[in-house]
């Protein structure tokens, strides 16, 4: 190299370095929260038939909402009625009903061996009612999609209920409000028809079934706050009487596929719930944290994967609340002795959706004028200072609550395999796009690792993991603002063309990797953003101060990038 080649690198490399002191000083903030033990990189595998997986859902991606005989969903209704932010709807979404082949390509790019999509009830029956006749172009459009699945070596983990309640059922029989204490529940068989169908239909080529999705935030949000849809508002009661019936239908789900379709189809049917970690604030919030969780997981966990009933906690706190309020009956419902024995045991696997923890405190016991759901818990929640955030409002990034949330479910629901059904990041709509999409690597690195820690050191059962979502798609009432995408959909361009972001290639190689073997490029690459990902420093870690540290994080970054785009050539 000449003399003047070198120095001018030399003066390059001297800039650079004042540049990321200055830029450094300025963006990278103080950070305590970085435990030296909990937050260490774990390196070595996932268990050799781990399930790597990325997940859609019906309404959020599909589009075609009118399509053929396709009828309203609760979803239509409300995006129609322009409730969503900017008015958005998921009339076109990312088209995936016309572009179905493209996305499996791009989940094939990925080397995924697993895709969870729902299924929309009223495409299938648009009243939600067989005897009211079947739309044979959606029974035609699953079919296309799972034949070109497992064309393309990818197993369907298809899920029945993803939210998109066919309008005419909210309209008949009030939805899941329909008749709760009674054994006659009209809805709980319609729901069972309409799985029944879906295993008679797909169940020679499906082998993972998905009954509810999320029912916390059905009855919180769709019959108790009433802000999703059906926008049912009852937060006293609305959001009990709703996860009642949702408990019974997946029951009678589960027994329809046992009793009818498991000797021949030989598959598993499980439901995925949502929970957030919560952490005590204090040692004195201890009680009050395991009360939020039970409230949270155990309103559905417990009567479905232990003795068919609520959680204790739940059934006491109640019933005081009761007594306080003057009722002779408690809010909370009770489930007959035949019901309790039909629910328990309805789980061949543990589904669980996790994004987020929040810091839990102690509330007990001020009687409140308007009870609702939030209040009957007798806890306030929080957000420690440095929790970074994402785009939605609810998402803090807090690596490790997923692995207690792991160990809590283990030893609360006698070790069952757990598959992780959703996890993920989102990022604001802007522009320009974001596709070197850091933060979302980050967080798909941070996480996965818990959960590896979760299943190797502390031998959870975790079975699967699966990332929110293979594509940015319609986010319910946000609409196309946040963005929780592998990939970039542009939402003004008619063809609804996909790209990859850079958290495509990094998962990709994780999945290639089956996590973080040691002594393997991608691992050398990930310990090289460790500590960048964890808004600390190595320095800062071992306990050394001072600018030179903050540097060496940033130079993590730089490094990371030329990284990337090797390995989106390689891949
Ligand atoms: C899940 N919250 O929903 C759903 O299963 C997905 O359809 C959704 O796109 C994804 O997570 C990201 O939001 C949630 O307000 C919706 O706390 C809202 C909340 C949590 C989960």
């Amino acid at each position: 190299m000449s003399a003047t080649a070198s120095d001018s690198i030399m003066e390059t490399g001297t800039f650079v370095n004042c540049f990321l002191l200055v830029i450094s000083l300025v963006i990278i903030p103080v950070n305590g929260g970085y435990d030296k033990e909990r937050d260490a990189l774990l390196k070595g595998t996932f268990p050799q038939d781990f399930i790597w997986s990325s997940a859609t859902a019906a309404y959020q991606i599909e589009g075609a909402w009118n399509v053929s005989d396709k009828g309203p969903s609760v979803w239509d209704t409300l995006a129609h009625q322009g409730r969503v932010y900017n008015q958005d709807t998921g009339d076109v979404a990312c088209d995936s009903y016309h572009k179905y082949p493209e996305d499996v390509a791009l989940m094939k790019q990925m080397g995924l061996k697993y895709y969870r999509f729902s299924i929309s009830w009223p495409r299938i029956f648009p009243t939600g009612e067989q005897q009211d006749g079947v739309n044979q172009d959606g029974v035609r459009y699953y079919n296309a999609l799972i034949n070109e699945l497992i064309a393309n070596d990818i197993q369907p983990m298809v899920t029945l209920f993803h939210w998109d309640l066919p309008q005419v059922l909210q309209d008949r029989y009030g939805g899941f409000l329909n008749n709760h204490t009674t054994n006659t529940t009209v809805i709980h068989d319609l729901f069972g028809d309409y799985a029944r169908f879906c295993y008679q239909n797909f169940g020679d080529r499906v082998k993972y079934w998905i009954t509810f999705n999320e029912p916390w935030i059905t009855s919180w949000l769709g019959y108790g706050v009433g802000n999703f849809a059906p926008q049912h508002n009852e937060p006293a009661e609305g959001q009990y009487k709703a996860a009642h019936n949702i408990i019974l239908s997946h029951a009678k789900a589960y027994h329809i596929y046992d009793d009818e379709f498991r000797a021949a189809q030989n598959g598993q049917v499980g439901i995925t719930l949502n929970c957030d970690w919560g952490t005590p604030k204090t040692p004195a919030d201890a009680d009050a944290a395991l009360r939020y969780v039970q409230f949270f997981l155990g309103w559905f966990a417990h009567p479905i994967y232990k003795n068919g009933d609520y959680p204790e906690v739940m059934k006491t706190t109640m019933a005081r609340k009761a007594q306080e309020e003057g009722r002779t009956t408690s809010r909370l419902p009770e489930f007959t002795p035949e019901q309790k024995l039909s629910i328990s045991g309805t789980g061949d696997f543990f589904g669980l959706n996790h994004y987020t923890t929040v810091e839990v405190t102690d509330a007990c016991c001020t009687p409140i004028e308007n009870p609702n759901y939030d209040t009957d818990k007798d806890v306030g929640t929080g957000h420690a200072p440095d929790w970074p955030r994402a785009a939605s409002s609810w998402l803090y990034v807090v690596p490790w609550g997923i692995r207690n949330l792991l160990g809590f479910i283990k030893e609360e629901y006698g070790d069952p395999e757990i598959y992780v059904t959703e996890n993920g990041r989102s990022d604001h709509d802007q522009d320009p796009a974001i596709m070197m999409d850091m933060e979302r690597i980050c967080y798909y690195m941070m996480y996965t690792n818990e959960v590896m820690k979760a299943s190797n050191m502390d031998n959870v059962k975790v079975k699967a993991y699966t990332a929110w979502s293979l594509l940015d798609n319609f986010e319910w009432l946000s609409g196309y603002s946040e963005r929780f995408g592998l990939h970039y959909v542009d939402f003004n361009d008619p063809t609804r063309t996909r790209y990859p972001k850079a958290s495509s290639v990094f998962f990709k190689q994780l999945v290639r990797n089956n996590g973080y073997p040691e002594g393997s490029e991608f691992t050398k690459y990930v310990e090289n953003m460790w500590y960048f990902c964890h808004n600390t420093t190595e320095a800062e870690v071992n306990g050394y101060t001072g600018g030179a540290s903050q540097i060496s994080s940033l130079f993590s970054l730089f490094l990371a990038i030329p990284m990337m785009i090797a390995y989106s050539l390689i891949a």
